[in-house]
């Protein structure tokens, strides 16, 4: 049996997660408490989630555990075989993980209005002994150092939503009319950006966003139903 080491509310935690269930594979799951990561060393060195064990097998980073999944269990690929649907494939997963990432943490997490939202789901990886508040205060303060430092939070909340909007058009360019974003059918590429797009969803502009672009929540219908959350 696969242990998932996950906090909850994490985009690559769901990404895990997503493809666990589109391939029918059993899994139990050990919610990560943000405070105590040290003790998880011997799964995560980095004490960065996900990771997962399988028996004396233990896999960190989400891409990593994604390969590891599908050459242990082939069967449902979603990694194509073709070398240069691939690379398309890496290329976009890597701009969902890497790129798509910060937005979700701009607008989700560090704008205090989407933080407030949100807090509920984010208490449920924090010690039990804070206030709603103090998880507030730490959930702000750690989120805005991180994005000003990566840059997205010295931009203006209008340059985000209009860089956001962009995303949101190119993955509509892509996925309408039934399709994928890489090749005909499903790929990591897919479950990677679902997994920051749901979680940009969980903010106000986010979910403005998806009004204007129904290609896209068609795309999350579809994958919901296939490798759900
Ligand atoms: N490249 C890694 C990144 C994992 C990652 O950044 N996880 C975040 C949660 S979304 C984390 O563990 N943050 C805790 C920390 O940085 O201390 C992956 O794809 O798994």
């Amino acid at each position: 049996m696969i242990t998932l080491y996950q906090f909850k509310s994490s985009p690559l935690c769901e990404k895990v997660r997503r493809i666990l269930n589109f391939k029918g594979i059993e899994f139990d799951i050990h919610e990560v408490d943000r405070a105590q990561t040290a003790l998880l060393k011997d799964v995560s060195p980095f004490g960065k989630f996900p990771a997962i064990r399988e028996g004396e097998q233990v896999v960190c980073d989400s891409t990593d555990i994604a390969y590891y999944l599908e050459d242990k269990y082939p069967e449902k690929a979603l990694v194509p075989a073709d070398a240069k649907l691939k690379a398309h494939m890496h290329i976009m997963e890597d701009w969902a993980d890497e790129s798509l990432y910060f937005y979700e943490i701009t607008m989700r997490v560090s704008w205090e209005h989407n933080a407030r939202r949100n807090i509920k789901k984010f208490m449920e990886t924090m010690p039990p002994t804070l206030t709603e508040e103090q998880g507030l205060s730490l959930v702000l303060s750690g989120s805005q150092q991180l994005v000003a430092a990566q840059g997205l939070g010295r931009k203006t909340r209008e340059q985000v939503i209009a860089d956001a909007n962009r995303h949101f058009q190119s993955i509509a360019a892509l996925v309408e009319d039934g399709g994928w974003m890489v090749g005909d059918s499903i790929t990591l590429a897919d479950i990677s950006a679902i997994a920051e797009v749901n979680c940009l969803l969980d903010s106000k502009e986010g979910q403005d966003l998806l009004a204007d672009y129904p290609a896209v929540a068609d795309w999350i219908n579809r994958i919901d139903e296939m490798a759900p959350a």
